[in-house]
């Protein structure tokens, strides 16, 4: 298998159910100015979009679209827990956090880190992601993941987007649940290897 990463990207949410799976994609870094690869391929070619995540499977599949690729390596390990098995409720509840991650929270930083963007655009993501954020913290209340005590891919694309507020300037001080939430994910030995291994730890 290969995943197609940027640092810090919403990739490192597969990077980190890959580890946390025990599986070991061949990592391909990708220059998101120019779309070449770290072995000057042209990305363009794995995915027309441009955006990682891209998964390419043993099967020489590409999939896209972190919710999906975090599910399918989830999947490769089902006694890791990371994805509950189909057919239950766990599990769509596990893909309710999934959508809402990617629909809610992830499109939402988009226009903070567009060049441009006007302050206007900024403020309005911004009181959406507070209102969000005060969900999420409100579920997380006597939780150590979102689920309970079992973490799953959902945490772990969670946490990456949240990491991004460091970025933006977003104040987390008010959601004490999700800080202690960070704190617990950030010091699981599979995240630390996934941010080594993308130079950011
Ligand atoms: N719809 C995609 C969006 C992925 C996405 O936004 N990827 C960003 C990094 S977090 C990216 O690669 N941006 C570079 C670009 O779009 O050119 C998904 O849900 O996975």
């Amino acid at each position: 298998m290969k995943l197609y990463y940027m640092p810090g990207a919403c990739s490192l949410a597969a990077h980190i159910v890959a580890n946390e799976a025990g599986l070991s994609p061949e990592l391909v870094k990708v220059d998101g100015k120019t779309k070449q690869t770290d072995n000057n391929d042209d990305f363009l070619a794995i995915n027309p979009h441009g955006y990682v995540p891209a998964l390419v499977t043993q099967d020489g599949d590409v999939l896209t679209e972190a919710q999906l690729v975090v599910q399918y390596l989830a999947d490769q390990k089902p006694e890791s827990g990371l994805m509950p098995a189909g057919g239950n409720m766990a599990r769509y509840r596990v893909q309710q956090w999934l959508a809402f991650i990617s629909s809610e929270l992830h499109k939402s930083f988009g226009v903070f880190f567009k060049p441009g963007a006007t302050d206007e655009a900024k403020a309005a993501a911004s009181a959406h992601l507070t209102k969000r954020f005060t969900h999420v913290d409100a579920q997380l209340a006597g939780k150590t993941y979102l689920t309970g005590d079992t973490f799953t891919a959902a945490d772990a694309y969670l946490w990456t987007i949240l990491g991004w507020t460091r970025f933006t300037g977003f104040d987390l001080s008010p959601f004490t649940n999700i800080q202690k939430f960070m704190g617990t994910v950030a010091a699981r030995p599979a995240v630390q290897k996934s941010l080594k291994a993308e130079g950011l730890a």
